[in-house]
């Protein structure tokens, strides 16, 4: 119903469906930077209207979803970071249209330098206005999987100056193996602060349009939002097409194979109907 809603208010939809399957060509020093850095940013990879549209319905989800009612002032740290909605995808074809973005997938295995790429979730992460730092942390804790070949695309779905709190990165951290177990939060933003000290930050603004892809061992964290707007984003995480389960090593890998990767076998490829392909290389012809 609501998309086809939103397909009458849009009469140019089908131009940003293929805005969001075009294939975009990446310079060969962005792909060079993802593996010296952990992370890149680029700039005009969406278009404003394709932000405007999908960050509209991606923003109707968040607040139709949230179940987290609670005053910022009464809540921890990691819920004092972000509104976060996951697999969006799952309960909206417009949102899907958007995860599933051949163009942003296709990117991420170029980076990545694999030949193709599932979906591990989506989720939007809304640091509402006043909302807190999100500590220093790497994602691929959280992941039992086999290699390192995991990246997510973060999108922010306005101009995203620093008061709203933009993604930062810990350049070239994707190497450094210590603090890799520690699960975000005040312990975590704490000790790799310090951990971090000798690694250059990247903390700048995006501009409307501009998205990050950024490996799964990449430390990352955001300021926070001292603006009275929420800061809107969207990301969605890739994993290589063939990467395999590992047995969970602690309570947030058995949590990820329920959730993200239901019925699974350890030591077998991942590719569950929650885990679709986006993006595979074609085959050059003979
Ligand atoms: O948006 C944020 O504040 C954090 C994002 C993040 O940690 C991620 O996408 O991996």
């Amino acid at each position: 119903m609501l998309d086809a809603m939103t397909s009458e208010l849009t009469p140019n939809r089908a131009a940003l469906r293929e805005q969001l399957a075009a294939p975009l060509a990446l310079p060969a020093a962005a792909v060079a930077a993802y593996r010296q850095n952990g992370y890149v940013k680029l700039k005009q990879v969406l278009s404003p209207e394709v932000i405007a549209f999908y960050g509209s319905v991606i923003s109707r989800k968040v607040v139709e979803l949230n179940t987290d009612h609670t005053p910022l002032a009464e809540r921890d740290t990691y819920g004092k970071a972000f509104l976060q909605i996951m697999n969006i995808w799952e309960q909206d074809e417009t949102v899907r249209e958007f995860s599933f973005s051949p163009r942003l997938a296709r990117i991420a295995a170029e980076l990545m330098g694999v030949a193709g790429v599932r979906l591990y979730h989506d989720q939007a992460l809304y640091k509402e206005p006043g909302g807190g730092v999100t500590p220093w942390h790497v994602d691929q804790f959280y992941w039992p999987l086999s290699n390192s070949n995991t990246c997510t695309v973060w999108v922010p779905l306005q101009a995203t100056p620093l008061a709203l709190g933009p993604l930062a990165f810990s350049i070239g951290s994707q190497i450094f193996d210590k603090g890799r177990e520690l699960p975000i939060g005040d312990d975590s933003e704490k000790q790799m602060a310090f951990k971090l000290k000798d690694f250059p930050v990247d903390e700048t603004p995006f501009d409307l349009g501009e998205v990050s892809f950024h490996a799964g061992w990449t430390f990352h964290r955001a300021s926070p939002n001292t603006s009275d707007r929420s800061r809107a984003v969207m990301t969605v995480i890739y994993i290589e097409d063939g990467i395999k389960l590992t047995a969970p090593r602690h309570k947030n890998h058995e949590a990820d194979w329920a959730r993200w990767m239901p019925g699974a076998q350890i030591g077998e490829a991942v590719a569950t109907p929650l885990n679709p392909v986006l993006y595979r290389r074609s085959e050059a012809p003979r």
